[in-house]
């Protein structure tokens, strides 16, 4: 544990003092579409505050860089509360770290809401001399595919079944429906409403959305239905839409008040038991990965962040307009594997998520409620070294270990568009998967994962008010 306490780096003391900043409690929720990187998130940012003291003569450095308290040597020490709520699903936050540290390789994807408390322990001075302060630190990892089913709550079934239809219709999908459409084609008699016939029809809807998820695509709803957590195998997630003319029939019916069911037992619950205690937020979100996939799921990320913006807008008007007592005051948009471009890129990548926000909140509605917001590019766990080639031109490249190859190579990914919507003409990005490597981490049991901005985006969440 840390007990030596270090001067103040000059630079670093207008930061303002933790103890103005902080309260007892903080809740963090860690979202983000599947895939974008929560797990990489939590567990580096927990390793990282684990082992916070391998760093303390070597301030500005290592995964905590320019996190305040870390950085004017307040931070003393970090521990996980296994002890408390222990009913509560826990983040598998051992076993994730090994995976990496000692495996050399990424984990599995985790599924549903999962918590992590950690309590921090701080220095502070006051006119009475030292003293100490305790933040516990609530970390909670939930699907950003629940974020997505948020206007369900403004529209009946009938409008929701004409919206998802009409995106099941688009030809980048259609192919995936297709068993659920002929499925829908061979109700015998939908005077009937037979639960053996909803069971199998809401699985091909499912089955559709898995495929439309796995290939990159966001708007798919219900987002349970992708996510079930502890809901799995539940009647209440045997829904779908249907087409105007089986509505009114006992099947429509049926269905109809089974939207209803998951709009006030599923969707509600969620954003007022666990949602509205969120004190600060973070949306991670890959954009690498969909410059890549290409315009279509672009695109659709586009949109698909546009309503994920709705659950932050909390002035009047607007959709979470019912529900009291939220909490939420800062929410970072951290995009992530920033260790896949060239370190002079990184700036721009910033730069490209928040013309992305400009463009999908053009009223600006987000920075008019009172939410305090900011936008970063991190790299949880950086799996590259920043190089440049020896002979001229001489340009930045990355070094590191791609999925697939045996040693670590040099690459150049090429430059990342700056324009938005990117000229998809023009792209010349590549990205490689880079893996974990022994090469490149140092010691992470004991110094953390080497990280991009990890520091900076803690310091946004919790030392800034
Ligand atoms: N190089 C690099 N790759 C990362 C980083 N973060 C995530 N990845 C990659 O992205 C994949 C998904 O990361 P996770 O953290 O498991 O994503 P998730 O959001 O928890 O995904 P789900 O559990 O499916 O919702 C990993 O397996 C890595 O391949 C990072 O900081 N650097
Ligand atoms: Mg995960």
């Amino acid at each position: 544990m840390l007990n030596q306490i270090y001067p103040l780096p000059m630079p670093l003391q207008i930061l303002r003092p933790i103890d103005n900043l902080i309260t007892n409690h903080l809740t963090l929720g860690i979202s983000g579409f599947a895939r974008a990187g929560k797990t990489i998130f939590i567990t580096s940012l927990t390793q990282a505050l684990l082992t916070a003291d391998a760093w303390s003569k070597q301030r500005g450095q290592g995964p905590l860089a320019h996190f305040g308290p870390f950085e004017r040597g307040e931070l003393i020490s970090a521990r996980i509360r296994d002890d408390l709520h222990p009913q509560r699903p826990q983040f598998p936050f051992r076993a994730m770290r090994d995976a990496i540290a000692t495996g050399s390789r990424w984990p599995e994807a985790t599924t549903g809401v999962s918590h992590l408390i950690i309590d921090l322990e701080f220095r502070r001075d006051c006119w009475i001399g030292n003293g100490r302060k305790k933040l516990q630190l609530e970390i909670i990892d939930y699907p950003g595919e629940w974020l997505i089913d948020l206007p369900m709550l403004s529209m009946n079934y009938s409008e929701w079944s004409k919206e998802c239809l009409n995106i099941a219709k688009l030809p980048e999908r259609k192919l995936w429906v297709k068993p659920f459409w002929e499925s829908l084609n061979n109700v015998e008699n939908s005077h009937t409403d037979n639960e053996e016939k909803i069971i199998e029809l809401s699985r091909f809807w499912r089955e559709y959305l898995q495929h439309a998820a796995a290939a990159g695509y966001i708007l798919n709803q219900p987002g349970r239905l992708l996510r079930p957590d502890h809901l799995r195998d539940s009647p209440i997630l045997r829904l779908f839409p249907l087409p105007e003319e089986m509505q009114s029939t006992p099947l429509g019916q049926t269905i109809n008040s089974r939207y209803q069911h998951y709009c006030q037992k599923v969707i509600r619950p969620f954003y007022e038991q666990t949602f509205s205690r969120m004190n600060r937020q973070v949306v991670l979100v890959d954009i690498l990965r969909y410059l890549q996939l290409g315009e279509k799921p672009f695109n659709e990320l586009q949109t698909g962040i546009t309503q994920i913006l709705a659950s932050f807008r909390y002035g009047k008007g607007g959709a979470l307009d019912w529900l009291k007592g939220i909490k939420t005051t800062h929410v970072l948009f951290a995009l992530t594997k920033a260790d896949h471009v060239v370190r002079g890129d990184r700036l721009n990548l910033e730069q490209l998520l928040r013309r992305m926000l400009a463009f999908v909140d053009e009223k600006n509605t987000l920075r008019a409620t009172t939410l305090k917001h900011d936008v970063m590019a991190l790299a949880s766990i950086a799996t590259t070294e920043d190089r440049k080639t020896i002979s001229p031109p001489v340009r930045e490249i990355l070094y590191g270990l791609p999925a697939g190859y045996n040693e670590l190579v040099q690459y150049d990914p090429g430059g990342i568009p700056l324009d938005m919507p990117p000229d998809w003409n023009e792209i010349q990005f590549q990205y490689l998967d880079f893996q974990p490597t022994k090469q490149l981490m140092q010691e992470p049991l004991y110094r953390g994962f080497p990280a991009i901005n990890l520091g900076r985006a803690l310091n946004f969440l919790i030392a800034e008010d």
